[in-house]
């Protein structure tokens, strides 16, 4: 999964990359500055004492700094959304705004930077839409075929929805037309909104931090941190942590947030595998069907399909063991329109 994190200059990207991704120095590819997170997963760290495998690997979800403004840029408080990061943000999965709201002075506006943000990606969306309808209206006129009905039909409903200031992510039967895909769309995917507080608003209930900026917008799932104090505790060596960020009333980490909330808006969950080799965390859109699971892991495995066997690990922590588990009839053979669950250990059965 690649997320990009956006956001107007000054707002905490930068910060924010760090607290997430620690002390990884991010590597700049095309104006992106690159970093990956592991995705923390009690239970893979559980398996893998119980297992002792050779290797054990947890989800990642790949985190861009989408733009690093110039200086320049700065000084002009001129927006990210400019026609190169349109580019680059092409194959990102969700959206993360980057608002600041740690000004001691009290001049922040967090509430209209999200607002800003997403009236530029609806525009974003809106010139594309406008562009590709004008040119078929004029190939019409040439006596051209133009695009397929399909497609126009498509776009006609994305103009409506971004004409009236909406997402298209939010009319989601839209958002998902394969007419739709190659575009790209801004608005077409989850935008979620991180509020970067100061070290003030840390240990207060964050509902009520969100209150006072009149946040969340509608539609934006949006949670607060402070990227630099927990930048800082992500530098710190990892017994030090716990300790610090009780300290300044870090109730979670930042990076955990994201994640519980990226899983939720993109709707997905991960099913574990176990043995002596590997315990691992596989990432699978919600109401995926084991064949397909089974694709995650091998593009073999799901060719040779045969069955999925298949504890849910509630189970497993509570019966200790796959032998016990099977005696006490927790242990199934499913099939491959089974849809595989959250927290399912599984072992696939398949031909070569
Ligand atoms: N006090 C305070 N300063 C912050 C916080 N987050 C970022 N900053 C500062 O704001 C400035 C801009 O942050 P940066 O992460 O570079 O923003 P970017 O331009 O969006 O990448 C830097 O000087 C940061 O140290 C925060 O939570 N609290
Ligand atoms: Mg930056």
């Amino acid at each position: 999964m690649k997320v990009a994190l956006v956001g107007l200059p000054q707002s905490g990207k930068t910060s924010l990359f760090a607290a997430l991704t620690g002390t990884e120095p991010g590597r700049e590819k095309g104006g992106m500055r690159l970093g990956t997170v592991k995705v923390p997963d009690a239970r893979v760290d559980k398996l893998s004492g119980m297992y002792q495998p050779k290797k054990t690997t947890h989800a990642v979800i790949e985190v861009v700094e989408a733009h690093t403004p110039h200086k320049d840029e700065r000084k002009a408080n001129k927006s990210a959304l400019d026609a190169g990061f349109l580019n680059l943000v092409k194959p990102m999965d969700a959206f993360l705004l980057v608002v600041r709201a740690f000004d001691e002075e009290g001049l922040n506006d967090p509430r209209a930077d999200v607002d800003a943000l997403l009236s530029e990606m609806i525009l974003a969306d809106l010139m594309l839409v406008e562009t590709r309808l004008e040119r078929d209206a004029l190939e019409h006129k040439k006596g051209k075929p133009g695009m397929p009905g399909e497609e126009r039909d498509a776009l006609d409903r994305c103009l409506k929805i971004l004409d009236n200031s909406q997402r298209i992510y939010e009319d989601p039967s839209l958002a998902a037309r394969p007419e739709l895909r190659t575009y790209a769309f801004l608005t077409a995917r989850p935008i979620l909104a991180v509020v970067n507080v100061g070290e003030d608003d840390i240990p207060k209930p964050a509902a009520e931090v969100l209150a006072r900026f009149r946040l969340p917008v509608a539609g934006v799932p949006t949670f607060a941190c402070c990227a630099k104090s927990e930048g800082e505790i992500q530098a710190m060596p990892e017994e030090e942590r716990k300790e610090f960020r009780e300290m300044l009333g870090v109730r979670e980490p930042v990076l955990d947030i994201m994640v519980r909330e990226l899983y939720q808006a993109l709707g997905l969950v991960s099913f574990l595998t176990t043995g002596e080799d590997e315990c691992r965390a596989w990432t699978i859109r919600r109401g995926t069907p084991a064949s397909r699971a089974a694709g995650a892991v091998h593009a073999d495995i799901e060719k040779g399909f045969i069955r999925a066997e298949v504890i849910a690990y509630d189970d497993f922590i509570a019966l200790g063991s796959e032998a016990a588990a099977k005696k006490a009839g927790k242990y199934r053979l499913e099939g491959r329109e089974y849809v595989v669950q959250d927290g399912d250990i599984v072992h696939f059965r398949f031909n070569v």
